[in-house]
């Protein structure tokens, strides 16, 4: 009967250990978190007395702003933004053509105008594919605001992708549209 009586106790004591393990782990994540973002601002207005709040305001965050004119021959595609639509005059690319990308935002909030692999059958990459062989990335597409942009895709890069915008949860309200390029 002794034994019986002490194996609950046993058995919570891993338990126990690893919940505090998980807490002391969650601490130093926010420290690290804070440090990191404290490093940011700090790197970004060049001064740690006036900015104490975690949110950066409004006048930090970084607008796109390209306005590139087209190269000779390049065919314009049409690619709209909007909360939380991706729509484009062409779905269907192909390598060595040269593009000439008109983004517009005309949602609310800031989009992300990007383009990154999907698998064969069109479901998503992980995470570490998006972006490691993205094709573009442009983020803060400020709302109401155009960006012109001229892109070729080479014929090692044939295959499937999405525009996509990947600002929190904005993916999966919709923000994606696949796309195909073609050799
Ligand atoms: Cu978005």
């Amino acid at each position: 009967m002794k034994r019986r009586d002490t194996f609950p106790t046993n058995r919570q004591f891993p338990t126990l250990l690893i919940g505090k393990l998980l807490i002391v782990a969650l601490a130093l994540l926010i420290v690290t978190w804070l440090g990191f973002s404290a490093a940011l601002t700090m790197h970004s207005t060049g001064t740690i007395a006036t900015r104490h709040s975690p949110t950066p305001p409004e006048d930090t965050i970084n607008f796109a702003n390209i306005e590139e004119t087209p190269v000779p021959g390049a065919t314009e595609i049409k690619v709209t933004l909007a909360d939380f639509t991706i729509k484009s005059t062409v779905t269907v690319f192909h390598t060595g053509v040269p593009y000439y990308f008109v983004v517009t935002n005309r949602g609310h909030q800031v989009h992300e105008f990007m383009i990154m692999p999907v698998k064969l059958d069109g479901s998503p990459e992980p995470a570490d594919v998006q972006y490691n062989d993205k094709l573009i990335e442009i983020e803060q597409v400020a709302p109401g605001s155009t960006l012109y942009i001229n892109f070729m895709f080479l014929p090692s890069k044939a295959g499937r992708y999405e525009i996509a915008c990947l600002m929190r949860g904005h993916y999966q309200a919709g923000m994606k549209l696949p796309i195909v390029v073609m050799r």
